[in-house]
């Protein structure tokens, strides 16, 4: 039975239409698994029945987090939602959670999964956490911007055997306060979080950076990808 996976849709604001960036479906095939793109649906019906096809979740990049979530005005010109995302979003990660269904998140994925379970967001990392960290880097997008720390004990850290990782950096959002239930896994060297876990689950593991991007020539973003498709 090939692992099917779920692959949340990017939305075009100017072509009014879904996309998607080939690098989240191939990462997910180089490690044996089958994607497919999710179709935007906000009844939870429809969406049960799509998730009883998939044997995993992937929570893409994209769009900001509408502040909302975690009880905040936006920033005014500084944050960019997409309401339909949100919306189809949290029906799933309720879903997913309830059947206790492998899910990985990346970058909007990591904070859209901090922000649904109760954390906070940096709406604007320049503004609200100025630091000398890269994290918005410019192309190209497959080469590491900045290093975390990967703490001890966590899954992440064993699965890769190692303490320090040079990853890629593309946000401007980012884990403020972490949600009660979740648990950091790495940490920049400005002190945010980066990837995290939620304990007692089959797999619930989130990173800010872009694995989609670096897999073809990074075995550890390889690796990112396997450690959700072998659970599965
Ligand atoms: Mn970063």
């Amino acid at each position: 039975m090939k692992k099917v996976i779920g692959v949340m849709p990017l939305w075009d604001d100017e072509k009014n239409s879904i996309w998607m960036l080939p690098g989240y479906m191939e990462g997910i095939k180089q490690a044996g698994g089958l994607p497919f793109i999710f179709p935007f649906s906000d009844d939870e019906d429809e969406i049960s029945i799509l998730m009883e096809m998939c044997g995993g979740i992937l929570f893409t990049g994209g769009h900001d987090i509408s502040p909302e979530i975690y009880h905040e005005k936006p920033l005014e010109g500084l944050v960019s939602c997409c309401e339909k995302r949100d919306i189809m979003e949290s029906i799933i990660l309720k879903l997913a959670l309830e059947a206790d269904k492998p899910l990985l998140g990346i970058c909007r994925g990591i904070q859209f999964i901090n922000a649904s379970l109760g954390g906070t967001l940096y709406q604007d990392l320049e503004l609200q956490h100025p630091s000398r960290v890269e994290h918005h880097q410019q192309a190209p997008y497959d080469v590491p911007a900045h290093e975390v720390t990967l703490i001890e004990d966590t899954p992440l850290q064993k699965w890769l055997h190692r303490d320090r990782l040079a990853v890629n950096s593309y946000h401007h959002q980012a884990v403020k306060e972490l949600a009660p239930g979740l648990k950091p896994m790495a940490v920049s060297p400005d002190g945010i979080t980066e990837a995290l876990y939620m304990p007692g689950r089959k797999f619930l593991w989130a990173v800010q950076w872009h694995p989609e991007f670096s897999f073809r020539n990074d075995e550890n973003s390889r690796r990112i990808f396997s450690a959700f498709i072998d659970c599965i």
